[in-house]
């Protein structure tokens, strides 16, 4: 095992951004349970957000959803949340809500509807420009539900020429990250369905363009941490979107399902120079909380990741190397699961003390107040927005 403090030097590097349709009512196309304290505006949720940042030092920005977020003032809106030490983060387009959308957005065959979708995109981009936000999150619902019901070739193609437009309107430092998803809402075909079409479309477009990947959205059985890993190594992944899945698109709390599939994501993302500041990499949850409260729930995911990737960290690639070289393949494999299986909550708990944070921010949390009085101060919260 390497020296576990020099391991886990690089820990301070992580930063998790978290969805501000998080912290308010959604995530099922069912009931939509409602918690007290939920947020009324969008300054609300960043509030708890920064809260979220305040116990764990681990959430600098907050991602914003347009137009569940829309204000009139996105600078001012970018002062309130510098006030309460966090940023605002990438900005997430919808073009999934309105009855216009009912057969595509990007893809339409209907010039008007993907004329009005693309100026949304460029709407986003202008309220970038007022946040400061580096990324637009570009995630489509288009597709089809019965074959011949639409041209796969022509809607894809019609992808191309939109993205074409939406990408020549990115400033300098902007990027445009697209997210696949296999299936959900449309049952036969989705237009953006994996990551090779959205590698393929990005590569079209240029460098600033890149892969959303989000963890709920393969297949059970697909081998994430493998197109993590491809994604690197080609110089294409943008960012993710963290969450759990048992069954489909559950947007469960990150690490909760399978916490050694969140090790060997982070453990590739580590590997392929994906982690930290200057990777390029964004980390992103995309959750909803639909029974549990939403504040320890985010707190609760961005610890997960913590955990996930101190161990990750604690891989000892010499002794790895060295067994992969021999070809022994049992020891190659004991020195992963030495990492995965070593308790770093202690460690983790310490760390945090010594940056001046509570060593257990559940607990703190817990203490602090926060929820007895936002269940106090806000009556009648709001939906985020369809359930993610
Ligand atoms: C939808 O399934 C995607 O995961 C999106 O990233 C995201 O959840 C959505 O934009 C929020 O509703
Ligand atoms: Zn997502
Ligand atoms: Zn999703």
């Amino acid at each position: 095992m390497n020296d576990v403090a020099t391991a886990l030097g690089r820990l301070g590097e992580l930063a998790i951004e978290v969805p501000s349709w998080a912290y308010g009512n959604s995530g099922t196309r069912f009931k939509v349970f409602g918690t007290p304290g939920t947020p009324r505006t969008v300054q609300e949720k960043i509030a708890d957000a920064a809260k979220v940042h305040e116990l764990t030092g681990l959430a600098p920005t907050v991602a914003l959803h347009i137009p569940w977020d829309r204000v009139d003032d996105y600078a001012a809106l970018k002062e309130y949340a510098a006030g309460l030490g966090v940023g605002l983060g990438t900005i997430n387009s919808n073009t999934f809500q309105d009855d216009e959308y009912k057969f595509g957005s990007l893809t339409s065959s209907t010039e008007s509807v993907r004329r009005r979708a693309i100026a949304h995109h460029l709407d986003c981009i202008e309220i970038m420009h007022a946040t400061g936000s580096q990324d637009l999150k570009i995630w489509l619902a288009d597709g089809t539900n019965y074959p011949g019901q639409d041209d796969m070739r022509g809607r894809q193609d019609r992808l191309a020429e939109s993205l074409q437009e939406i990408y020549a309107g990115l400033g300098e430092n902007q990027r445009l990250v697209l997210e696949y998803k296999f299936f959900e809402p449309a049952f036969y075909h989705t237009d953006v369905p994996d990551w090779g079409t959205s590698y393929a479309q990005t590569l079209a477009l240029g460098e600033k363009a890149l892969v959303c990947l989000d963890t709920g959205h393969h297949a059970p059985g697909t081998n994430i941490e493998f197109i993590v890993m491809q994604l690197l190594r080609l110089g294409k992944l943008g960012s993710f979107d963290f969450n759990s899945r048992f069954y489909a698109d559950d947007d469960l709390i990150v690490g909760a399902a399978d916490p050694f599939q969140l090790f060997r994501i982070m453990y590739e993302v580590i590997r392929g120079g994906g982690f930290g500041k200057e990777s390029g990499v964004a980390l992103m949850l995309d959750q909803c909380h639909n029974l549990e409260e939403k504040i320890p729930g985010q707190i609760r995911s961005v610890l997960n990741v913590q955990e996930m990737t101190a161990r990750a960290l604690l891989v000892d690639t010499a002794a790895l190397a060295e067994a992969q070289r021999s070809g022994d393949v049992l020891a190659a494999n004991a020195v992963f699961n030495d990492a995965f299986y070593t308790d770093v909550r202690p460690i983790l708990a310490e760390w945090r003390e010594s940056r001046g944070l509570p060593a257990d921010p559940m607990a703190a949390f817990r203490a602090s107040g926060y929820q007895k009085q936002i269940n106090e101060d806000r009556a009648g919260g709001q939906q985020a927005g369809w359930g993610a």
